[in-house]
């Protein structure tokens, strides 16, 4: 698998599969999660609520993930996954890990080859952004998976060159 960076906006991308940084309620919020629903329009809504009123009626547990259509957006769907808020007096690296792991898993049985990661739990969720890109690029390089590129999209040039330090290390 290659794993690739760059700079902009997680909407824009054209990977069958986007993740979004949700919340376990699935019915938006700011953030990349916003920003989805905004440009992605209401079919995302519309499948969100679906899952609420099905098997996700508590909504969905902070590091499992669930995939819905993309609606407008360029890819074909949207994987959303709850990353752990960060705390410092307990250690929820592992749940950060299994947001990256879950949507991996969930992208392979929708048989999508590329995917589109934005840095989760690092915005409105707190997470120093070096800890989480460490966490995040060990877990998908240590997923086995059929996805063929996993692309990590990072809003600035700062986080940019975070997870650039990380994938060279
Ligand atoms: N494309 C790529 N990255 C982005 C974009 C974008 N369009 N917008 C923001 N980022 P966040 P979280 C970066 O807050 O910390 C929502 O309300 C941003 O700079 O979106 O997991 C949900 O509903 C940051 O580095 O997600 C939850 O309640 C990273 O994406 C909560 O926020 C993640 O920031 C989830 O918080």
């Amino acid at each position: 698998m290659n794993v690739t960076l760059v700079q902009g906006d997680i909407t824009e991308q054209r990977t069958d599969a986007i993740v979004n940084a949700a919340n376990s309620s699935l019915l938006g919020g700011g953030g990349v999660d916003g920003a989805i629903h905004r440009r992605g329009g209401p079919e995302i809504l519309a499948e969100c609520r679906q899952l609420r009123a099905g098997h996700l009626g508590g909504g969905l547990p902070t590091g499992q993930a669930v995939a819905t259509t993309a609606g407008l957006l360029p890819a074909h769907w949207v994987i959303h996954t709850v990353g752990p808020v960060y705390s410092r007096s307990q250690d929820r690296s592992e749940l950060l890990a299994a947001c990256h792991r879950e949507s991996l898993r969930v992208a392979d049985a929708l048989g999508a080859r590329t995917v589109a990661f934005p840095a989760i739990s690092t915005g409105i969720y707190g997470w120093p952004l070096d800890d989480a890109a460490r966490i995040a690029v060990t877990a998908v390089r240590a997923a086995g998976t059929s996805v063929e590129e996993v692309r990590f999209v990072l809003f600035d040039a700062a986080a940019y060159e975070v997870f650039r330090g990380q994938l060279s290390s």
